[in-house]
């Protein structure tokens, strides 16, 4: 037969039904990670929390009428708090690929409330680990699981940081996730499940949390060249972060699921920078001028322990993944400062 008539014949043949199931579906990684999975035909299912106002703000954009016939994007209500609901969320959604990137994700917040936090970012991930193992006997169907480690965990560990670099974790947060990554290497070891933590170093977007400290700059300078206010208040700025942009950090997720093995990656730029340096560029790309006119430092924001540099080592990504990072650290601070700046003036 023909190469080129072969290939119309694969290209009718019904894709075979692709499940996805991501926990933390309303935060910045999870609607950078649905739009990818949406677009590359899955039906995904998302877990979001109850609350009294409204938190999908971030994937407003992705719903899909519940009548609509041939809908591909669902949610239900749960808490990783609640391992119950964990379970029936996925009995009913047979999922072939389970994403973890639910959690108390900030490190400051971590130390005010350590125990809810070792609650939802680690035992959160041991949660959804036995319930798949259940689930994988009792049906004899496979998932993949994939849960959202973090540079964090490196702690104070010395640059630059790789699989092999040993966890010296500098708070609840980065505690309570190297929890999590060991359970789902053991699991991985143990019952065999296909079971991978990427390690992902700091990533960033419009859609970051307001209060995570690329966001609350950008943010800061959309408020004073709008008039709205005169200072910026941060803490730390000496830390060097090892900042990317995360819709790429998603496409790494996917591609983590889709390796014939289950392993662990880090995932970065391989680059790092000071938070002053993110100050000084963004003012500048605003046309402000001298950052030091609007910031001021309050001391409330340092933290009792910190990390003082993350710089991510990405070989075994680039060579098994054959993934690289595209937007440089200037293009990061421009997207995150136009962005917030027109969004005020809308
Ligand atoms: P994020 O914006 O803070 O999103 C966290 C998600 O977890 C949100 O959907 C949040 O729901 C949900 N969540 C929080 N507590 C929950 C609970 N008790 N039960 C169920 N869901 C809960 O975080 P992100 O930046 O997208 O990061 C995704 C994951 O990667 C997180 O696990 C984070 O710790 C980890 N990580 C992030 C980075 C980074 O630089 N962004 C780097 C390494 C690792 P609500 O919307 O209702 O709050
Ligand atoms: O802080 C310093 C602060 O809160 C970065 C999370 O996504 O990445 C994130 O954790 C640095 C720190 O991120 C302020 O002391 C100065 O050194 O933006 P951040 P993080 O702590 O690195 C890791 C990889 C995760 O996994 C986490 O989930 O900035 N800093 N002044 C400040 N930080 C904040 N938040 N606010 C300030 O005013």
């Amino acid at each position: 037969m023909p190469k080129a008539r072969k290939l119309i014949i694969l290209l009718r043949l019904p894709m075979k039904k692709r499940v996805a199931l991501i926990f933390g579906v309303t935060g910045q990684d999870g609607s950078y990670l649905t739009e990818l999975l949406l677009k590359k035909g899955y039906f995904v299912h998302g877990m979001i929390r109850r609350a009294s106002t409204f938190n999908t703000a971030r994937v407003n954009h992705l719903f899909q009428e519940i009548h609509k016939k041939g809908r591909k994007f669902f949610m239900y209500y749960g808490d990783l708090a609640d391992a119950g609901t964990i379970r029936k969320i996925i009995y009913k959604v047979k999922p072939h690929e389970i994403y973890n990137l639910a959690a108390q994700s900030h490190v400051k917040v971590s130390f005010e409330i350590p125990e809810y936090t070792m609650d939802i970012t680690g035992n959160g991930a041991l949660r959804i680990l036995e319930a798949i193992r259940d689930f994988q006997l009792e049906t004899g169907r496979k998932v993949k699981f994939y849960q959202a480690s973090s540079s964090e965990m490196f702690g104070v560990s010395k640059p630059p940081q790789n699989e092999n670099t040993p966890f010296i974790p500098q708070s609840p947060y980065g505690a309570a996730k190297v929890f999590a990554c060991n359970m789902t290497k053991l699991y991985r070891d143990a019952y065999g499940l296909f079971a991978v933590n990427g390690i992902l170093f700091n990533h960033e977007s419009p859609r970051r949390g307001e209060t995570f400290v690329t966001r609350k700059i950008t943010r800061g300078i959309a408020r004073i060249k709008a008039g709205l206010d005169k200072k910026l208040y941060l803490g730390n700025l000496d830390a060097k972060r090892d900042w990317g942009y995360a819709p790429e950090f998603c496409e790494a997720m996917w591609l983590m699921l889709q390796q014939p093995k289950p392993d662990d990656y880090v995932i970065g730029t391989g680059e790092t920078h000071t938070v002053k340096e993110f100050v000084e560029l963004s003012f500048k790309e605003a046309g402000l001028g001298n950052w030091k006119k609007y910031v001021e430092i309050d001391p409330q924001y340092y933290r009792p322990a910190e990390v003082n540099i993350l710089i991510a080592d990405t070989k075994k990504a680039r060579r098994v993944l054959k993934w690289k990072p595209k937007t440089k650290f200037k293009d990061l601070v421009k997207i995150m400062v136009w962005d917030d700046i027109n969004n005020l003036k809308k």
